[in-house]
């Protein structure tokens, strides 16, 4: 790690772009961050803008007891109330990319998107039985109907029970009734909040404090698992696929497309077309060789788990792109996006293309999409692409290294390897924890943010755990990392992982360290977790298991969101960097010993690597003790059922299916 200190990025090909960005005097993020420092009174919370009797900076030694802003708000009330605001910001953000993906998968079902229709039939029926909805007589097209019908009534309802909450624990289920932190409906939980945190509203912090816990848990058990069902059912479920990550993606002879942003469809669209003969011929007639597309932060995570399209990166990496001077065009919609890119191409041929009515930019082109003729807009998107492949200069930084990276663990892909097509069960995982085998499972999710060495704490993290037999999931931002740093490749994660954690991958047929997705695809963390309690052995709650989350490098309100779903769910979660709500002891000791009294679940900041690692093996070892497991003793293992081979489950599965035929 100490070697890392004096560099902006863990990602080589990264560096060697910033370095190239410096010599040549070229703006970027990781520049900028150091010349603007954060203000130190809102890094904290103690700043409050709701009301235009302030903004009211509360500060000093003594400005939890003593001060108070105009109105009378005290430190905690202000510090609770803006983390409210950020929490009701990330799971708007998160559901209202769900909406999109609801409506389209309603429009797919009644021909209004006739680009699209349902390709995972097994998972619609899957969907519907969640949602209590009979599959029996109907066609594909009448129960996908009805499932999207079911699904954005969800958004808007008023009473009652956000549906996916009935797919928890039952014991969860139980302790958010008792608590009151049952979803009603997604948007009503959002508007709530903001009601809340209005001037002279919710006066009380714990009170704040467990609405996050409520709004977040209508983003994780709502807007961010229907998307992930949704963009299953449409897309296809993710299987493992092979393909390439980091910035050295780009193709110096063809035309390079930067796909960005967060919703699937149009970027899928795109995947679609781009190898079309007249769509190759036309980029050729430009004077390329054909058309390469790379993905950029979620939506690479998206295209590459379906499509093996190479990711060029998290967050951090989206100026770079454009400073390699390759990028003919970077294609955008949500989340995520930097208004720094649009200055960036200014500097360089690419055009920056926005495509949703919701997230436009002075510095680009506008082209909006509709999914009444998504195909046809995505041709029109590629040739605007190829029409500014001769506008190329010799201008960039051209880099070339690439690294390998298997991605596409879904749940119902992780559970298929445990025991193939019939039997799969998470039971074989849940008995190699209970064996000593693996000592617990850590989720590495979110952001880059340039205020830490890029990608550091992602790869420290996720070397550490595998080394001392920690399962990891990923997703978002922290999957790039890993797929950049060669860690997605099971050969080397193999090589790097404890023996016990070796020797259960090897068997099940699943690297170390799983690629499961976007950041609405955290969702499939906690359906795994489910899963697991439901195999057994493990105790009967999320909150019993030998798993911790964490968001080492996060700057997202999202992120906010997700860890707080994770908080109600049950889990140990821990962010890098300060709490942006430390300034008041009174909200620290909420979201410690509160919720975790409470729920089972706590939210820690801790902005050292090394301190991140031993809070998170001692909390593992804590709920390893708990369920009486056996210690955890590094190559020395309990008892426990043998594990299947994949050749043994493959025979299994074909006498199975010889013996229903
Ligand atoms: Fe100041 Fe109160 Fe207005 Fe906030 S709500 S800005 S503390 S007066
Ligand atoms: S893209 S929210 S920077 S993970 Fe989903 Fe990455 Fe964080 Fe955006």
């Amino acid at each position: 790690m100490d070697q890392l200190k004096n560099v902006k990025s863990a990602d080589k090909v990264a560096e060697e772009i910033i370095e190239w960005a410096h010599n040549h005097g070229v703006s970027n993020a990781f520049d900028r961050a150091e010349k603007l420092k954060p203000c130190p009174i809102g890094h904290t919370g103690a700043c409050c803008k709701i009301c235009f009797m302030g903004p009211c900076r509360l500060v000093g030694a003594d400005a939890e007891e003593k001060a108070a802003g105009v109105c009378g708000a005290t430190l905690p009330v202000i510090a609770a109330r803006n983390f409210l605001r950020m929490v009701a910001a990330g799971t708007a953000a998160h559901s209202d990319h769900a909406r999109d993906m609801a409506f389209t998968l309603l429009e797919a079902c009644t021909g209004d998107a006739p680009d699209m229709k349902i390709q995972d039939v097994t998972k619609l029926r899957k969907v519907a039985g969640y949602l209590g909805i009979s599959i029996d007589g109907k066609d594909m097209a009448t129960l996908g109907k009805e499932v999207a019908e079911k699904i954005i009534a969800n958004f808007g309802q008023q009473k009652g029970e956000v549906s996916y909450v009935s797919r928890a624990p039952k014991k969860r289920q139980e302790l958010w009734r008792k608590w009151g932190l049952v979803p009603r409906g997604i948007d009503r939980e959002v508007t709530e909040a903001m009601h809340r945190t209005h001037m002279g509203v919710d006066q009380d912090p714990e009170n704040l404090m467990m609405a996050a816990l409520k709004c977040s848990l209508a983003d994780g058990w709502g807007g961010s698992m229907f998307s992930t069902d949704i963009t299953d059912m449409l897309f296809g479920t993710p299987t493992p696929k092979r393909s390439i990550a980091s910035l050295g993606v780009m193709k110096a002879d063809e035309v390079n497309i930067v796909l960005h942003g967060h919703e699937p469809t149009l970027a899928e669209m795109i995947v679609d077309v781009s190898t079309e003969p007249e769509i190759i011929a036309y980029a050729k007639s430009k004077g390329a060789t054909g058309v390469n597309l790379v993905g950029m932060c979620c939506t690479a995570n998206e295209v590459l788990m379906r499509h093996g399209i190479p990711t060029a990166g998290g967050f951090l990496n989206q100026e770079l792109a454009v400073m390699t001077g390759l990028a003919e065009a970077v294609v955008v919609d949500v989340q995520c996006i930097m208004p720094a890119i649009g200055q960036a191409a200014k500097k360089f041929h690419t055009k920056i293309i926005t495509t949703s009515h919701k997230g436009k930019m002075i510095d680009a082109v506008h082209i909006q999409y509709d999914e009444h003729r998504a195909k046809e807009i995505a041709r029109q998107i590629i040739r605007v692409a190829a029409d500014n492949y001769p506008n190329r200069t010799a201008e960039g930084s051209r880099v070339t290294e690439t690294a390998p990276v298997i991605a596409g663990f879904s749940h119902e892909y992780v559970e298929y390897m445990q025991g193939g097509s019939y039997r799969g069960s998470f039971r074989p995982l849940n008995d190699a924890i209970m064996a000593g085998r693996i000592r617990g499972v850590a989720g590495i999710v979110g952001c880059n943010n340039p205020r830490t060495t890029q990608d550091s704490f992602h790869d420290f993290l996720a070397m550490e755990f595998i080394k001392n037999d920690v399962l990891v999931v990923s997703t978002g931002c922290g999957a790039a990392a890993c797929a950049k740093a060669g860690f997605m490749l099971p050969e080397v994660a193999l090589e790097k992982a404890g023996p016990g954690l070796r020797e259960v991958c090897e068997a099940i047929g699943i690297p170390p360290i799983l690629h499961l997705g976007s950041c609405v695809d955290c969702s499939r963390i906690l359906t795994i977790t489910t899963a697991m309690v439901e195999a057994g052995g493990l105790g009967d709650d999320i909150s019993m298991l030998p798993g911790i989350g964490i968001a080492p490098e996060w700057m997202s309100e999202k992120a906010l969101a997700i860890g707080c779903y994770f908080v109600a769910s049950g889990m140990h979660v821990v962010f890098g960097s300060e709490s942006p709500m430390a300034a008041s002891s009174v909200v620290q000791d909420i979201k410690h010993n509160v919720w975790v009294e409470r729920l089972g679940g706590r939210l820690d900041f801790i902005s050292e690597p090394q301190e991140i690692l031993r809070f998170a093996l001692e909390k593992i070892d804590a709920k390893r003790d708990a369920l009486k497991l056996k210690k955890y003793e590094p190559g020395k293992f309990g008892a426990e059922r043998v594990l299947m081979s994949m050749e043994d489950r493959r025979k299994l599965d074909k006498e199975m299916a010889a013996n229903k035929g």
